[in-house]
């Protein structure tokens, strides 16, 4: 409203100089009528100054939350250095101690989700004298309601019937133990790891918020401490928030920025990117995308435009994309993979926020129903909460006592 009323002013400044001594001596409210705008005028003008103050406000309260928590990550890293031993007969302790707390983490990211599952199953079958079709009927509800997906639960269900009958299982709670091997094998079946060849270019697209930008800062974390060379493509040109949150991230990583105006076009954010990448012998460059647009089609097409670029400017670059999803939105993720499949071959998921919800399951869902690897879960906020995903140690974390 500030600068509404210092235009105000000015004008009536300036009219004051132009006119007669009588008429200075009207007072403000009559001079706005006669000389400027009417009421519904200056209503409708204070109106809009105050949306494009909200719009200003709530847009650097948005980069003021992000640049808060970057400090929170950089905290973290330095208070992580400090603790890095210095000396070379230390480091193979440390691995041990890193391979602990990285497990650890897991856990305590997936302690809504074992605490909903794990416990109300043992309870189950603590309850059970002998196997039979009610106790599978308890489990199947804990597991559709745990996010793991009706078809997945009945999947998993019918290894476990099966096994019973082969093995003779007669005790309830080895079903739990049953079921964890029948989840592990799901989870690997058909899964390659991941190729480390390099020049490798990473697209991470996903909707808003899901947490693409925070992913690409994690992993260009992750690259720069194996050593890699890399570069970041401020691709979600959407927002200005969006460009400035990622430049935060490239700051504090510590690698290059490809980046241009707010509304500019992606593709050639990429191209540029690419061009950069080449001449500077980048190992990775990873690629932010906008997870909105006015609408789903338009989405769609800039994502296509994108890999038509990779196609044609980097076909010999190792190619990923990734596509994050939130797994606090449960069996919508699956739906939203089902739409960006339309864009793009998804080489794998990064699922994020797994620490924000009990219903963990959907990470058995979406490899079962989309056969698309869980690459990278993120289990907090902090920079290294995201980490690479393993499924023993995920259904190992999940069973945990
Ligand atoms: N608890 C938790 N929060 C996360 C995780 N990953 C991301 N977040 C948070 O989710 C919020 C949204 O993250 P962004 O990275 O901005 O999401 P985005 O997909 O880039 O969003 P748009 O650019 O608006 O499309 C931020 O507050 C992140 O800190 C996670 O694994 N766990
Ligand atoms: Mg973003």
């Amino acid at each position: 409203m500030g600068n509404f009323f210092k235009n105000l002013f000015k004008k009536n400044k300036d009219a004051k100089i132009e006119k007669p001594e009588e008429e200075n001596m009207k007072n403000l409210e009559d001079m706005e009528e006669e000389e400027f705008l009417s009421d519904e005028e200056i209503e409708k003008l204070i109106i809009e100054e105050m949306d494009q103050e909200d719009q200003e406000i709530q847009e650097s309260n948005e980069i003021k939350e992000s640049i808060e928590i970057e400090k929170e990550i950089v905290k973290d890293i330095e208070q992580e250095k400090e603790e890095e031993p210095g000396i070379n007969n230390e480091v193979e302790e440390n691995e041990v101690e890193t391979k602990g707390s990285f497990l650890k983490k897991l856990k305590d990211g997936l302690f809504k989700t074992r605490k909903n599952i794990t416990e109300k199953l043992n309870s189950v079958v603590n309850s059970f004298k002998s196997i039979d079709e009610d106790l599978f009927e308890e489990l199947e509800e804990i597991l559709i309601t745990s996010d793991v997906g009706v078809e997945t639960t009945m999947r998993l269900l019918d290894g476990v019937r099966k096994r019973v009958k082969e093995e003779k299982v007669s005790d309830p709670k080895d079903v739990i133990k049953l079921l964890k091997d029948e989840i592990l094998k799901l989870m690997t079946e058909n899964v390659e790891p991941q190729k480390d060849e390099y020049p490798m270019i990473i697209v991470v697209m996903g909707v808003n918020g899901v947490g693409k930008t925070t992913s690409v800062g994690k992993i260009a974390n992750r690259y720069k401490k194996a050593g890699k060379k890399v570069l970041i493509a401020a691709a979600d040109t959407f927002r200005a928030a969006a460009i400035e949150q990622l430049e935060v991230w490239s700051n504090r990583v510590g690698v290059d920025i490809i980046k241009h105006q707010e509304g500019s076009d992606p593709a050639a954010i990429i191209y540029d990117a690419i061009n950069a990448g080449k001449s500077r012998k980048t190992d990775v460059i990873l690629c932010d995308t906008a997870g909105r647009l006015h609408n789903k089609k338009n989405l769609m097409e800039e994502l296509k435009k994108i890999f038509r670029i990779i196609d044609r400017e980097y076909p010999e670059a190792h190619r990923e994309v990734y596509l994050v999803l939130d797994a606090t939105t449960g069996q919508n993720a699956i739906t939203q993979a089902k739409v960006f499949r339309e864009a793009a071959d998804i080489t794998g998921i990064v699922l994020t926020k797994l620490d924000g919800t009990a219903k963990g399951g959907i990470v058995i869902a979406i490899k079962s129903e989309l056969n698309i690897p869980v690459r990278l879960v993120g289990v907090g906020e902090k920079i290294d909460d995201l980490q690479e995903f393993n499924a023993e140690d995920f259904v190992n974390a999940l069973f945990a006592e």
